[in-house]
């Protein structure tokens, strides 16, 4: 059967391309308003900011035959924004007309003790029957938002399930043969392979199978603290790309670049494990140029393939001039990794800049990398890669940086520190503090932090938690805490005496030294939320 696919080029659909085929489907794009109306089924996956949606659909005359595929109720999935379409309007795009096929206004989350995006694996509590989502596939399923749709706006008639995150919200929508999630099937493993499956295969009304329930019967769902494997890949000295990896950033042994297998290999095996992301940086990105990279974009493109959770690359993302003269934005080497299957980027260098030079004028130009794909991609795409470095000091007035009283005191007694960011791999120290980049990261837009730490990386001695609690006073955007974990307990230490939302490591798995299920297993039998 042929799935028809509305793309109306905002951003990354490869991830739901790559699920129908691997799924047996063939796919038809949506090319004409007609399409809409005679597709026999129509997936729709909502890409971008709600005005950009909204704006693009209109653009090309699809905002009337959708409204009317719907009341038709002919087959429809949305995913994500697209379930936020269909209400009247977003606090995100003031003033844009949804579909208005829902009543009311989607909302920001507003919580003070959760941080914004929800970026991870929760739980959903279904209303009534469906045919897509059986009540057994009571999985987590990977959400990634800044805005939800109200419970009280969506009347039984359309609400299918609700989730928690801070507040209670419309986590799916049904009625009939019409359905839309605000969580992603594609993106949500064997989960969500299965309920995009059923949508598939699915040839009953899903009215016939309607019986509501109430919703305070079902228990509160709850976010995952999320384990998220990491390769750091670059040539070797043969020219091969490898997956690598450093001690405190150093990634050659006895003068060789250390090789720890193949990335795409590694990344399913990871995928098959249980991770609930990977994330690969190019740590050659910031001396070689991402778009002539083609191996790195095919690293992305096969692993999208077969792995269907979150990707993150980094590496290189920065504005280039080829040896032509040709230049390119940070934003085009970003859509290149996007259109490769990329879910998320990651910056490491030109964030320092970015925000050496924002802090010059206190002024957003719209023109640093994080803002350029922020207002393209959503906040949710950008993570901040930070490679931070302890500097000792005898006392607070030695500096005018944040400084923290640590545990851990300096070569010479110091019982203070300050954290240095750096640049081009940590070869490079900066006059900028921790605090200061990931302050004004989140102000210039960016969705997550990356939080490395020089001092601890492939140390195995467990994660920085002063640096991590440090950081997690500061922003209000999920943390990933990564660097030095060597056993599961220091997974325990992390989620148990820190706030961070992740936790990400690379040696420890690429050794075998555990699994990543016996560091779910750990970390769920002190009580810690896992998928
Ligand atoms: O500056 O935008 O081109 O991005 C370069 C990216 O590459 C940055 O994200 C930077 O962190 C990374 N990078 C650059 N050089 C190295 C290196 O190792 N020589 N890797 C490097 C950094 C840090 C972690 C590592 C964890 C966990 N790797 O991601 O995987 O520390 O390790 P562990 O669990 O084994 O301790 P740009």
């Amino acid at each position: 059967m042929q799935i028809t696919l509305l793309d109306y080029g905002a951003g990354n659909v490869r991830s739901v391309r790559n699920a129908i085929r691997k799924l047996g489907y063939e796919i038809n794009d949506v090319l004409s308003p007609e399409d809409i109306l005679t597709a026999e089924k129509l997936i729709f996956p909502g890409v971008g900011s709600f005005g950009l949606v909204m704006t693009r659909l209109q653009e090309r005359g699809y905002l009337e035959p959708l409204k009317r595929r719907i009341l038709e109720n002919k087959p429809f999935l949305g995913i994500c924004v697209a379930l936020q379409a269909l209400y009247e309007g977003s606090e995100e795009s003031p003033g844009v007309h949804g579909l208005g096929v829902i009543p009311g206004q989607v909302i920001r989350f507003s919580t003070k003790e959760l941080s914004v995006p929800q970026i991870g694996w929760n739980g959903i509590r279904l209303l009534k029957n469906s045919v897509l989502i059986n009540s057994y596939d009571h999985e987590k399923l990977y959400f990634v938002h800044s805005y939800h749709a109200k419970v009280e706006n969506t009347g039984p008639d359309w609400l299918l399930a609700v989730t928690d995150y801070g507040t209670e919200f419309v986590s799916a929508v049904e009625k009939g043969n019409i359905s839309a999630f605000q969580f992603h099937p594609e993106k949500s493993g064997s989960t969500g392979l299965k309920i995009l499956g059923n949508f598939l295969a699915q040839d009953v009304d899903n009215s016939l199978v309607s019986a509501p329930r109430p919703i305070d019967l079902l228990q509160e769902t709850k976010i995952a603290k999320r384990i998220i494997a990491c390769l750091d890949v670059r040539s070797n000295d043969q020219g091969d790309l490898v997956v690598t990896k450093g001690d405190q950033y150093d990634v050659r042994h006895e003068g060789l670049v250390r090789n720890l297998g193949k990335p795409v290999d590694l990344a399913r095996r990871y995928y098959e494990e249980g991770a609930d992301e990977i994330t690969f940086l190019n740590i050659t990105g910031f001396r070689d140029y991402p778009l002539q990279d083609q191996p790195m974009l095919a690293v992305l493109e096969k692993t999208s393939e077969n792995v269907f959770v979150p990707l993150t690359i980094g590496g290189g993302i920065r504005e280039f001039t080829d040896a032509t003269g040709k230049a390119s934005t940070s934003l085009d080497v970003a859509s290149a990794y996007f259109r490769s299957g990329a879910d998320k980027v990651s910056i490491g260098s030109d964030a320092v800049y970015a925000v050496e030079d924002y802090l010059k004028t206190g002024k957003k130009t719209g023109k640093s990398s994080i803002e350029q794909i922020s207002n393209v991609y959503g906040a949710q795409a950008v993570v901040i890669s930070v490679d931070p470095r302890r500097v000792y000091v005898q006392s607070l007035e030695q500096t005018d940086h944040t400084t923290i009283s640590t545990d851990f005191p300096g070569p010479g007694g110091e019982q203070y520190c300050w954290y240095q960011c750096t640049v081009k791999g940590g070869r490079e120290g900066r006059n900028l503090d921790v605090i200061q980049l990931v302050t004004s990261c989140e102000e210039l837009g960016a969705g997550e932090i990356l939080l490395n730490c020089i001092d601890r990386d492939g140390t195995n001695t467990g994660f920085d938690l002063e640096l991590i609690n440090l950081v997690k006073q500061y922003v209000s955007i999920p943390v990933i805490a990564s660097s030095g974990a060597g056993r599961a307990s220091h997974f325990v230490d992390v989620f148990q005496e820190t706030r961070t939302e992740a936790a990400l490591a690379a040696g420890i798995f690429h050794r075998k030294d555990v699994t990543i299920q016996e560091v779910k297993d750990a970390v769920r039998a002190v009580g810690v939320e896992t998928r």
